[in-house]
């Protein structure tokens, strides 16, 4: 019953919405990579929370001019994530592999994970023989946690929006040629989700932040699904995200009070792995539904972003993951262009998220 509805929802969304939609989330991802990355593992104090209101004011002034800001790893691997599903009709992993290591030998300083270089170096040497030997090597075998799967996935989360079970496959593997441990792959998926599942949402209808937590989590569970009979003895990293949205849900509840922001940090995390960021990067969205006090604006994907940085930590990452989040739910025209126009390649993502609508594969939804 629900996946009809879900089809019936997608299929009332007009072309040209969804168009805006793919534009918005590309960009999204985009503007918060470039405006969170001067702030990576910074930790923000109550004055620099007000510098940052004063950053982003002025960015989205017209007339405001400043050097644009370099996206990082986060743009570069989502670049060759588009184009791996632009160019081939057939997911080709090989591809995808050779497009992540040619990108990162162009320009290797694009702020990229200390161990995942390993993998592109190791890919390269062995001539792609086999693409996902090298990632499943990493960190004594058990394989990176890090958010560099859930950081690029985006295009996947848009290409396959009418297809829910390709695109969890499609991601999982994708994810899986830098990163097998299962905390990196299905926080990959939850990011994937939370887009997919912005999607479905008309840009005018308001979001209800514990109803959007509710259908993510039960989406996780399905995928965290344990084979152990006494959940007591699973592992926990099994199921660690459905536990992680149910503090997600908690911390939406919390009356807003000048320690929340701290509590959020304490309990959701700001950092590089993807347990401590894509929950995160879902919260800020959630969380700026409504007014923030430390941030002054009408605009909700503005508040989104700013949240996100002022968190502190991995400001580019969790900024990028949450703007690919708000930017499929309110389409590019709820982003200010003054703000994009400060990012490096804002002009040619709207190229590649319009390719990207183009070529996208239709097909019911089966979640
Ligand atoms: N690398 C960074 N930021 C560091 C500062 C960059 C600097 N500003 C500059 O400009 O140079 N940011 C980027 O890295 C994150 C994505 O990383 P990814 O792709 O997941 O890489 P990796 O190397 O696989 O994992 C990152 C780190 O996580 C820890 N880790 C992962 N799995 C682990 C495991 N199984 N056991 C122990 N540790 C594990 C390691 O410390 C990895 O180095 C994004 O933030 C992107 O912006
Ligand atoms: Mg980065
Ligand atoms: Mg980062």
């Amino acid at each position: 019953m629900s996946s009809i509805i879900k089809t019936i929802k997608m299929a009332t969304l007009e072309s040209s919405v969804l168009q805006s939609k793919f534009r918005g989330s590309l960009l999204g991802s985009l503007i918060g990579d470039c405006t969170g990355s001067p702030y990576e593992g910074d930790t923000f104090t109550n004055g620099d929370k007000i510098i940052l209101q004063r950053y982003f004011d002025k960015l989205e002034e017209p007339n405001f001019k400043a050097p644009f800001k370099p996206y990082t790893d986060d743009t570069a691997m989502m670049k060759s994530v588009a184009k791996f599903l632009i160019d081939k009709p057939e997911p080709d992993y090989k591809f995808l592999a050779k497009l992540f290591v040619n990108e990162y030998f162009k320009q290797p300083k694009r702020g990229y994970g200390e161990n995942v270089v390993d993998v592109f170096h190791k890919l390269r040497n062995s001539k792609f023989e086999d693409v996902f030997k090298p990632a499943r090597e990493q960190f004594l075998g058990s394989g990176s946690y890090g958010n560099g799967g859930a950081m690029r996935i985006a295009p996947i989360a848009l290409y396959c929006h009418s297809n829910y079970k390709t695109m969890l496959e499609i991601a999982a593997n994708a994810t899986k040629l830098t990163h097998t441990n299962i905390l990196g792959v299905n926080g990959a998926l939850l990011q994937c989700i939370a887009i997919h599942q912005a999607l479905e949402h008309h840009p005018e209808e308001k979001i209800d932040p514990k109803r959007f937590c509710l259908e993510l989590y039960l989406k996780m569970k399905k995928i965290e699904k344990t084979d152990e009979e006494d959940v007591e003895d699973a592992d926990p990293a099994l199921t660690a995200y459905q536990e992680k949205l149910k503090v997600v849900e908690h911390l939406l509840g919390k009356r807003i009070d000048t320690d929340l922001d701290e509590e959020v940090i304490f309990c959701l995390g700001n950092g590089i792995s993807s347990y401590e960021s894509v929950p995160t990067a879902i919260y800020c969205f959630l969380r700026a539904q409504s007014e923030i006090p430390h941030i002054k604006t009408d605009n909700v994907f503005r508040r989104t972003i700013q949240y996100a940085i002022s968190l502190g930590g991995d400001t580019d990452t969790i900024a990028c993951m949450a703007g690919a989040i708000a930017g499929a739910h309110l389409g590019e025209e709820a982003i200010n262009s003054d703000l994009a126009r400060h990012c490096e390649f804002s002009k040619e993502i709207i190229e590649v998220a319009d390719n990207l609508f183009m070529t996208r594969a239709v097909s019911p939804t089966t979640s």
